[in-house]
């Protein structure tokens, strides 16, 4: 574990893709402009009891006029790459092809050419949560198979729209918020506290969704447009309270599986989930009088056609948990944690942010990196996030941020140096201070600061931006003269 606490001086691959992120809802604002239809996200932050003070994404960073400002930040950054989604409610107001919003396609049009302008390569969330409203009350949303038709619908009009250009696409901002915090808790829209089944129902139609969208581009626009096509997956890393303890990594792997593995495993290994979420699952269903299995079985054709069905892992990477086993506890309602029978919880010494569940513990990245290089058959990987919060008001001098990327980006370095593992590309969280979901303003993850309280919502860097920058023009860390802390953040 000696290399676990030094510091790495040295470089990442030539080509290696410096990115930073954002979603629609969080910054665009311009919620009913022009044409655009409502989301899940409007309705659930219009509900002013849902959302820290009251408020919304309406205005948000107002990125829907202000996008030529954020590509200025980004160029500040010299950054090679910004990753941002496409509202499905903008381009299609009813959720459905029936009807194209061409204002919507105009936006997106101007933002892919003022990036590639800028010589920064665009690279897209299909869906980041914010669904058409009318297909929730259509349907249901992600709990109708009916979804996998019309989320296909609005893919295809993307590649087909965009895929001159945009050659990086995400189809799912993790699938794992969407079913468990949409379908299995009050935190996030539709905001459905499901009944451990609604949960795994949402899951299966989005790995379906997931499929179908990569199908589409595998068949229709591959060879023309040459892109890749692959999911944001989150997981924390799960460290075994004593790795001398049997239990303790069997519980840690058991909550991998059951966190990431419940997408993983279909997408990157097999076509169906994991063994071990099967037979829990299975198992207590049965001991709580169910007649099926709560979780949901794909058919022989199924699996073929989910297998296989991504050319890159992208990883939504924020902290770490210890595990252990919780006591079984098989009583009704059911969910997601009582079925996987892990306690997690963090070392008090491990520096805390601006949001409860997110601690700083950058060798947790590192263990991660090499468990899915071993589980999935070491795939390319970008990490499509990684960030660190404060609690509104920050000043500009962030250091607790840039102490986490410091230490955060050198293990990434340290995995792909010295795991061996395909790491492609680093994407901060996020190009600038934005709407935090349910905690609206109040936690701040931005390399730029947004002053909210201006109507015209300026961008100033943080002192993370000067590191973020020093570290990508250096690409890395470079040797002994780079030696400190102060020298990266020296212009
Ligand atoms: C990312 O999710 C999102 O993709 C991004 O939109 C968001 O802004 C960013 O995180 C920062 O939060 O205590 O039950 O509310 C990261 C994974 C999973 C982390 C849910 C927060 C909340 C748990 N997230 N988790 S709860």
């Amino acid at each position: 574990d000696a290399e676990r606490d030094t510091f790495l001086f040295d470089t990442f691959p030539e080509d290696f893709m410096w990115s930073s992120a954002t979603s629609a809802y969080q910054i665009e604002g311009g919620w009913n402009e022009d044409g655009k239809g409502v989301s899940i996200w409007d309705e659930f932050s219009h509900d002013p009891t849902l959302i820290y003070g009251g408020q919304s994404g309406d205005v948000a960073c107002d990125s829907y006029h202000k996008w030529r400002d954020d590509i200025e930040i980004l160029k500040e950054m010299k950054l090679k790459a910004y990753r941002f989604s496409i509202s499905w409610s903008r381009l299609l107001p009813d959720g459905t092809v029936n009807s194209i919003n061409e204002a919507g396609i105009r936006y997106y049009n101007e933002l892919i050419d003022g990036l590639l302008e800028a010589n920064i390569v665009p690279v897209v969330t299909l869906y980041h949560w914010d669904l058409p409203l009318n297909l929730h009350k259509k349907y249901g949303g992600w709990l109708n198979v009916a979804i996998v038709q019309d989320f296909n619908n609005f893919a295809k009009l993307c590649f087909m729209r965009f895929g001159d250009r945009v050659k990086n696409w995400i189809t799912l901002n993790e699938p794992w918020v969407v079913a468990q915090l949409g379908y299995g808790s009050f935190v996030k829209a539709p905001g459905i506290l499901g009944d451990g089944m609604k949960t795994y129902i949402a899951a299966h139609n989005l790995i379906k969704a997931h499929a179908a969208a990569w199908h589409t581009y595998d068949n229709e626009f591959r060879a023309k447009q040459g892109g890749i096509v692959g999911i944001s997956l989150n997981c924390d890393w799960a460290e075994p309270y004593k790795r001398t303890n049997p239990v303790d990594v069997e519980a840690s792997n058991r909550l991998l599986q059951f966190f990431i593995g419940w997408f993983a495993h279909p997408i990157f290994v097999d076509g169906d989930y994991p063994e071990i979420m099967k037979t829990r699952i299975d198992n207590k269903s049965r001991l709580q009088g169910y007649t099926e299995s709560r979780l949901p079985k794909f058919t022989e054709e199924e699996k073929q056609f989910i297998s296989g069905t991504s050319d890159f892992l992208g990883l939504n990477h924020y902290t770490t948990t210890y595990t252990a086993p919780a006591p079984e506890d098989n009583s009704v309602p059911p969910g997601w944690g009582k079925d996987n029978g892990v306690q997690k919880w963090f070392n008090k010494k491990w520096p805390g942010s601006g949001s409860g569940w997110l601690k700083g513990v950058p060798w947790g990245i590192r263990r991660l990196l090499e468990w899915l290089k071993e589980e999935y058959n070491d795939p390319d990987i970008y990490i499509t996030e990684n960030g660190f919060s404060a609690r509104e008001p920050e000043n500009l001098d962030d250091t607790g941020r840039v102490q986490y990327y410091m230490s955060y980006i050198n293990e990434v370095l340290k995995a792909i140096k010295l795991d061996g593992v395909k790491v492609k590309g680093y994407t901060a969280w996020s190009l600038m201070d934005n709407f935090e979901w349910a905690a609206g303003y109040s936690e701040r993850f931005g390399l730029y600061h947004v002053d909210f309280n201006n109507p015209s919502k300026p961008r100033r860097p943080k002192l993370s931006a000067k590191l973020y920058t020093t570290i990508v023009e250096n690409n890395g860390f470079q040797e002994e003269s780079h030696g400190t802390l102060e020298m990266y953040l020296d212009p």
